[in-house]
């Protein structure tokens, strides 16, 4: 099933979500309908608190070196926790959260996660490069922020004239 996105300014987006304690059925068809959903949006990663529900979970699924978004290559991450973040990269990121608009952010190059799988199964995953941004990205979801939080002053404002610039034309079509 296709989830509805909240989108910015929505404020549940910026609840702390709560840790998952029971790896049951109901947890597989929230991950089964947040894979669904980030599919049919043409996403990347998707955390649950985008979809409303106030969980430490989030998904990432990035393309493989011949362009194919493969789920084969579908990571879920519960209860993450970071061990090591080095270095430093920027990466111009967007978000399903809010629509149409990407700028470059200031990242840890390289990082090293433990989290459970949706069998409650712990594991680790060391990284860099695009999966590194997209962890942070993602965990960042489940502490309430968003991208736009960690962007420089003048692409703040730049941001904000865009966002109400288009609430104003959608105001106008009604
Ligand atoms: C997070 O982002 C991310 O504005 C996932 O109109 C960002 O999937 C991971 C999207 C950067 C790594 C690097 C955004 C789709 C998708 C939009 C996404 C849009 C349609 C964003
Ligand atoms: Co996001």
């Amino acid at each position: 099933m296709v989830l509805e996105i909240l989108s910015y300014p929505n404020k549940k987006l910026y609840e702390v979500s709560k840790e998952v304690e029971t790896f049951d059925e109901e947890l597989h068809k929230l991950l089964d309908d947040m894979y669904e959903t980030m599919i049919a949006k043409d996403g990347i990663g998707l955390a649950a608190i985008q979809v409303g529900v106030a969980k430490r979970i989030f998904i990432v699924n990035l393309s493989n070196e011949e362009g194919v978004q493969d789920k084969a290559d579908l990571i879920e991450i519960i209860n993450p926790e970071f061990e090591l973040k080095v270095g430093e990269c920027v990466y111009q990121e967007g978000c399903l959260s809010v629509p149409g608009f990407y700028e470059d952010v200031k990242r840890a190059e390289r990082v090293k996660i433990k989290f459970q799988d949706r069998f409650g199964q712990e594991r680790q995953i060391e990284t860099d490069g695009l999966l590194a941004v997209a962890l942070q990205h993602e965990n960042d979801h489940l502490d309430g922020h968003l991208f736009i939080e960690k962007i420089g002053y003048n692409k703040r404002k730049k941001f904000e004239k865009e966002y109400k610039s288009k609430k104003n034309k959608k105001e106008h079509r009604l």
